[in-house]
């Protein structure tokens, strides 16, 4: 039953694919936005609260159903917002008709199959949540050609490939491809994305080095690329990134070479989580000096490195610390008596070090 109910639904999916819609000659209007939500709704095999079945009837407009907005001037759908649904099913071609929509979640669903190309023909598109689905193959590159896309999420899906463009991305604030399965180098046109702000690339395959063009990024807020098989340096010109704010880099377990010093000149930047890299070399004298801003720094944790020498004295001198893990890196020397002033320190993890802490118990009162 269950099984024959799935087989008409692809059925009716696929029909509704290839066959030409009813207004597909002339311009489109609010009948074409309810074909390609029909469509949509014609792909969908699995509606567990029966939601969409009963509630995007054509006894009523569109613009009256469950998770559909339209706009006021041009009476045409500008939202479809049909997350956490429970939803399963794949997309179709046609909702790449939707001609004025400026919003398109469908996250928090078990959407599967690849993403269309004619997504791409969403001309006023500035918003993409497919968060959390099980979609596959590509993140298909037309994708970045929609000038007006501000923020991609496509975090936990099964996407495999990413293909490099040129050209896109322009007004691309946000982009978070997490955990999925996309191998290869970094593409190097996301260090053309120039207004980009936010770009998680964690918990994927990617090879390779760590794009130097990325410092290009100059309003790059945080920048996490951990659990991959990068290798490589930390290229310096992340030292650019003048507003960097997070930087997360953790478990790409071949990233070798020192810590560039310039990233402690960023004076926002408050978390640096290198953690399980190969990374080695003394760490930068310049951290929180005072001939400089870094006052801000509140989070860093390096353990599980080959970082020698001794704990920069400055670094105690950072008034925001809140979180410090030092611990499984050679680093010899002592605890300063000066750790005391750090009245916003919450955890200090130095073990499997060659650190003396003769003040330590003594200093410290307010660590857990
Ligand atoms: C809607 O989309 C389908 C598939 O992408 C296409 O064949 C059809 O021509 C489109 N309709 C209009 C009115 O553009
Ligand atoms: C569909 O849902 C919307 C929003 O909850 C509601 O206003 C509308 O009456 C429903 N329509 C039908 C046919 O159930
Ligand atoms: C979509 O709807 C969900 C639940 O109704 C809501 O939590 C979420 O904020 C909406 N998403 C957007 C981008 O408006
Ligand atoms: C992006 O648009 C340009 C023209 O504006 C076109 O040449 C290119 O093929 C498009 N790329 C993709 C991946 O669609
Ligand atoms: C990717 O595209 C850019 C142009 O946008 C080009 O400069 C770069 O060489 C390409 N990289 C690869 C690996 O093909
Ligand atoms: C990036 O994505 C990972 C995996 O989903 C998540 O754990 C992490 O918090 C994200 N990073 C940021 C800075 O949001
Ligand atoms: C981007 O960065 C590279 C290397 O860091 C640099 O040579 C290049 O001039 C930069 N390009 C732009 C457009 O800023
Ligand atoms: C370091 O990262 C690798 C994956 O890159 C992981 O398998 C390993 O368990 C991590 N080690 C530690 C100590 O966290
Ligand atoms: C770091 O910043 C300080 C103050 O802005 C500046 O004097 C110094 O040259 C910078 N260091 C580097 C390596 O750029
Ligand atoms: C730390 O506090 C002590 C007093 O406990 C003070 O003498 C010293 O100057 C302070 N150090 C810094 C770097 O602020
Ligand atoms: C990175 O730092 C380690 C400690 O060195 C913590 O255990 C991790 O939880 C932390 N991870 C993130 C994503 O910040």
């Amino acid at each position: 039953m269950e099984t024959n109910q799935t087989l008409r639904l692809f059925i009716v999916c696929f029909l509704l694919h290839s066959l030409p819609s009813s207004s597909s000659l002339s311009t489109k209007n609010i009948i074409t936005d309810r074909d390609a939500l029909l469509a949509l709704k014609a792909c969908i095999t699995h509606d567990p609260d029966i939601l969409l079945a009963k509630n995007w009837s054509t006894s009523t407009s569109v613009c009256n159903w469950i998770g559909v907005t339209c706009g006021v001037r041009h009476h045409r759908v500008t939202a479809l917002n049909i997350s956490y649904l429970g939803l399963t099913g794949t997309i179709p071609p046609q909702l790449g008709n939707l001609s004025f929509l400026a919003l398109l979640a469908i996250d928090d669903n078990n959407f599967y199959g690849s993403l269309p190309y004619e997504l791409a023909h969403l001309r006023r598109l500035k918003y993409i949540n497919f968060n959390y689905n099980q979609l596959s193959g590509n993140v298909p590159s037309s994708i970045f050609n929609i000038s007006s896309l501000q923020e991609l999420r496509l975090k936990h899906n099964r996407l495999s490939l990413m293909v490099n463009v040129s050209g896109g991305g322009l007004n691309l604030m946000s982009l978070d491809l997490s955990e999925n399965s996309l191998e290869g180098e970094i593409p190097s046109f996301i260090s053309e994305c120039k207004q980009l702000q936010f770009l998680n690339l964690s918990s994927n395959n990617f090879r390779g080095g760590i794009p130097k063009e990325i410092g290009n990024l100059t309003k790059l807020k945080t920048l996490s690329i951990f659990l991959n098989k990068l290798e490589g340096e930390i290229p310096q010109e992340l030292g650019n990134l003048v507003e960097l704010e997070r930087l997360l880099l953790l478990d790409n377990v071949h990233l070798t070479g020192h810590i560039p010093s310039l990233l402690f000149n960023i004076s926002t930047l408050w978390q640096i989580n290198l953690t399980n890299n190969s990374l080695t070399g003394d760490l930068p004298h310049n951290m929180c000096s005072h001939h400089h801003q870094a006052a801000v720094l509140k989070i860093l944790q390096l353990s599980f490195n080959q970082i020698t020498g001794t704990i920069p004295y400055n670094l105690w001198q950072c008034r925001e610390l809140a979180i410090v893990s030092l611990s499984y890196n050679p680093f010899r020397g002592r605890i300063p008596r000066n750790i005391g002033n750090l009245t916003k320190l919450e955890k200090l993890a130095l073990g499997g070090n060659n650190i003396i802490g003769r003040y330590l118990i003594e200093s410290i009162n307010n660590i857990i």
